[in-house]
């Protein structure tokens, strides 16, 4: 056909490779290509088939150069929208889940993505999170997992715990978008502060991630040098612990500031004393900047150097979860401590103990807390004064620790991963509580813990716990009446470790083998959205970290990281148009976009206000990749998203572009019928590239093999898919017009022969065929039943071409050698040869050899001359 039908084709190919894998044995090893696998909402976003295409072309891409490539997707089918969906619309989750993934599959199949289905699963099935409930043991058995009473983000909305990377800095939910409460309860927790150091430590050996994850994820860890003081608590035996990195400010400390659950001020609310209640009631409200104060009547701490007292203030700028909710307040040398100071001891001075160096020190503002470290301790410090702040803090902590009263330490932002969640839709924790043997693991032939049938709807708190025949177990030790564990893990749980079930899905004893992990991971490449840049990415390194250390798996040659190379997609941005009288969003039918340059609100006709923004409902700027699919063909889509941006960059989807890709689209297949018939009416049946080239040939075969050298490299290595888009459209062209260059030549040196022609058209197919699935395959069907050679896919592993040598040399070029001035022989050179190399290859020659080593007898070649265009020696 003339024009080639979308996705009429793609349906075809994806028939023919359903029922015919590619040929051919994997030379290069593994290539493990993973894209982060979806929670199934039930649709498929244009961020999804971003992240998708690339990992395809990716994939596509490593199996041509004949890698084993791995590239499997799952479903992180766990969590809340489908226990919601059940709680609303009273659809089993289960059911609701399994349509999603059904939808979201056949999407993917539309986009022509190459994914080894064999290996799908979801982590909602129990063959699945049996293990994840196994690994919970395992980690439970090596004192990973432990049970605590905690203060807990308590989502009034969703009623559920939240972990603190949950909670976004004014206090509400990821999810519901509630004000989160705090509550105390016994909740389950993964150790991941015992790797905190490893896992800040292990991030330099992350070569191939991007620095500003691995910036996030330091920060996030938190890694923080100081030191532990302990204050006296005058007229109590207990004592208060504080962390702080100034240790060299300990002698400017003027009051103690504590957190609202620190046990002393718990005991003073219990102590019913006056008006700490109430203060401590408001301080939920307050944000973490808020200066506002309450002093602890009654109770004063002792400074362990001086023995002087200081107030004791509950404030809220004091993390609960940070050192030991505590702080020593140094409002000379600490901004935060200054405020508070000015606002809660209005009047008072600061006591400075820290001094400039030199007299001109920008930093120093006698009206603001000086808080270099670049000054030296005052001569108020007495036997300290004069010292840096260095040397000023580590005679102080030796003091401290002489006196038992402090010590240097490391401390971490990171806190434990709090993995309970009071839901239904997760994996059950295998545990149960026995009033006589406490907590038991469930046996591991137990295995998996299954979910109760249906949902308990009314009430509060974990529904579990309302499904009594669930709860309600014999227990394994004693044999007496027990109760089940009623919380769930968290979904990040499940999508931790999903990495490592790939390479061995069908297992089902074991979460995965030794070897084959230990073959597979880690990960090659890993492609997802920047949202868990810290999150999941922390929890699926502690996780590996874990396994290696159980001996689960080798853990590889990066100290048990899963993750070799990380690449963040950017966002994909919708068209957005606004009426400019009104700021109205305006939906897609009421604006006339017949010219996509000039846009026209049909109410007014009046030009609309574009911009770019994340697709949403409220904006009707959102897109549907399978009515995209649809119009234009997955081949189409596919290289319009990975041309419109860098990969790591936002795009702006703008569909009225997409007749660019259509276009070349068009000339690629044109071109390769006209070639095609050419071919078939040549008579021709040695298709070879001919030894020696004509010029024309020769300058069409180097732009084949420069691309075939940039498209290796941005596929393989700098994956700047975008300008191989246009490098594919460029090559294209210059195909095309050689060939219509040559068929009007006059001159030999200026034609082409077919056999060029179907070279160079050969493998601009094979190229591009990574983006262009079926373009690609249609393409070469065409070119080979021409040939009369019988079909194979374009896809053959190890099929991607090499960059051919032999006819480089074909820039060989007859030169005249002349000797002494005189014309003695010829020899076939590179005029971009070195010096060198020119006379080397002149020497070993037969006329060489003649002429400058047996007549010369003895003398010696004093000068080498290269003019431009011939040759001497002499
Ligand atoms: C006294 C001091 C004097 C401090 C000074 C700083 C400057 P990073 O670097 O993040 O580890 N701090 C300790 N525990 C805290 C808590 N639970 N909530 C809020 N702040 C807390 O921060 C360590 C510093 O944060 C500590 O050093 C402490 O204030 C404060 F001139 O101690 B510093
Ligand atoms: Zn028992």
């Amino acid at each position: 056909p003339e024009r080639l039908e979308y996705p009429d084709i793609d349906d075809k190919w994806a028939s023919i490779w359903h029922a015919n894998a590619p040929q051919g044995t994997p030379t290069r090893g593994k290539f493990y290509c993973l894209s982060m696998f979806p929670y199934p909402s039930g649709n498929l976003h244009m961020g999804h088939v971003r992240v998708y295409t690339i990992s395809d072309v990716v994939a596509r891409f490593h199996r041509l150069r004949g890698y084993e490539v791995l590239h499997p997707m799952g479903w992180d089918a766990f969590g809340l929208p489908a226990e919601n969906a059940a709680i609303e619309r009273g659809i089993d989750p289960k059911v609701w889940t399994m349509a999603n993934i059904k939808k979201m599959q056949g999407q993917m199949k539309k986009m022509l993505v190459s994914f080894d289905w064999d290996r799908e699963f979801a982590t909602c099935f129990p063959e699945y999170y049996k293990h994840t409930q196994k690994l919970f043991l395992t980690l439970f058995n090596q004192g990973y997992a432990y049970r605590a009473e905690a203060p807990v983000n308590w989502d009034p909305v969703d009623q559920t715990v939240l972990a603190n990377e949950q909670v976004d800095s004014e206090g509400r939910s990821w999810r519901s978008g509630a004000l989160v409460e705090q509550k105390l309860l016994s909740q389950w927790f993964f150790k991941i502060t015992a790797l905190a150091d490893e896992l800040h430590s292990d991030l330099e050996l992350l070569k191939g991630w991007p620095a500003s994850v691995k910036s996030m994820q330091q920060h996030w860890i938190g890694k923080s040098e100081g030191a532990e003081i302990i204050f006296a608590i005058k007229g109590f035996e207990e004592v208060l612990h504080v962390y702080t990195t100034r240790p060299d400010t300990l002698l400017g400390v003027q009051f103690i500031a504590l957190s609202a659950t620190h046990p002393l001020v718990q005991r003073a609310i219990l102590g019913g004393d006056c008006g700490i209640t109430e203060f401590v009631d408001k301080m939920n409200s307050y944000t973490k900047d808020s200066k506002e104060g309450f002093r602890l009547p009654e109770l004063e701490a002792i400074h362990p150097l001086t023995g002087s007292t200081l107030p004791i203030f509950v404030a809220p700028y004091v993390l609960d979860t940070y050192g030991h909710g505590a702080v020593m307040g140094v409002p000379a040398h600490d901004t935060r401590d200054f405020d508070f100071w000015k606002q809660n001891a209005p009047g008072q001075d600061c006591s400075r103990v820290i001094i400039p160096s030199s007299p001109n020190d920008p930093e120093y503002d006698p009206d603001r807390p000086y808080t270099s470290t670049s000054g030296k301790l005052a001569p108020s410090t007495g036997k300290y004064s004069g010292l840096s702040c260095t040397d000023g803090a580590e005679a102080i902590v030796r003091d401290l620790q002489a006196l038992g009263k402090g010590h240097k330490t490391t401390n971490f932002r990171i806190r434990d991963w709090l993995v309970s969640r009071q839901r239904y839709w997760g994996a059950p924790i295998p545990i149960i509580h026995c009033s006589r043997c406490g907590t038991v693991p469930v046996s591991e032939s137990e295995l998996p813990v299954l979910l109760p049938d249906s949902i308990a709807q009314a009430g509060s708190g974990s529904p579990l716990a309302r499904d009594e025949a669930w709860v309600n177990v014999d227990c394994p030790k004693c044999g007496g009446s027990a109760k089940r564990e009623t919380d769930t893990m968290d979904t990040f749980v499940d999508s931790s470790w999903y990495y490592f079930r790939f390479p061995d899905a069908d297992v089902s004893q074991v979460p995965f083998t030794y070897e084959e992990s230990s073959r597979m991971v880690p990960v090659d490449l890993y492609i997802g959205g920047v949202e868990h840049a810290i999150l999941h990415l922390l929890y699926s390194r502690f996780f590996a970290k874990v396994f290696a250390k159980q001996g689960l798996w080798s853990g590889g040659s990066l100290k048990g990281e899963p993750f070799r190379r990380l690449i963040t997609q950017g966002m994909v941005h919708g068209k957005t148009f606004k009426d400019p009288e009104t700021g109205r969003y305006l939906k897609p039918e009421e604006v006339d976009q017949t010219d996509p340059q000039k846009p026209v609100i049909k109410a007014t006709q009046l030009s609309p206000d574009i911009s770019y923004e994340k697709m949403s409902k409220s904006k009707y700027n959102g897109v549907d990749p399978e009515d995209c699919i649809a119009r234009y063909g997955a081949d189409a889509t596919r290289a319009h998203i990975l041309f419109q941006a860098p990969i790591t960059d936002v795009l702006q989807w703008d569909e009225s572009k997409i007749v660019g890709i259509q276009r070349w689209l068009g000339r690629m297949w044109r071109h390769v019928l006209a070639v095609a018939r050419d071919v078939d009416s040549s008579g021709i049946t040695n298709f070879s590239m001919p030894g020696k080239l004509t010029d024309a040939e020769l300058a069409l075969w180097k732009e084949v093999q420069a691309t075939i050298v940039k498209t290796t490299d941005a596929l393989g290595t700098t994956f700047t898919l975008n300008t191989t888009i246009s490098n594919y459209n460029k090559l294209t062209n210059s195909v095309i017009s050689a060939y219509t260059a040559s068929q009007n030549a006059t001159q030999d040196r200026d034609k082409i022969r077919l056999p060029v022609i179907l070279n160079a058209t050969s493998m601009l197919v094979k190229i591009s065929s990574p983006v262009v699935p079926a373009t690609a395959e249609e393409c070469w069907a065409t070119l080979l039943q021409a040939q009369g050679l019988p079909w194979s896919s374009v896809y053959e592993i190890g099929s991607w071409p090499d960059i051919e040598p032999i006819h480089q040399e074909q820039t060989l070029i007859p030169h005249n050698i002349f000797i002494n001035g005189k014309r003695r022989f010829s020899v076939d050179l590179d005029e971009n040869w070195d010096q060198d190399k020119i006379a080397q290859t002149v020497l070993e020659t037969t006329n060489g050899q003649l002429w400058l080593v047996e007549r010369a007898a003895g003398k010696k070649v004093q000068r080498i001359i290269i003019p431009r265009g011939q040759q001497t020696v002499s």
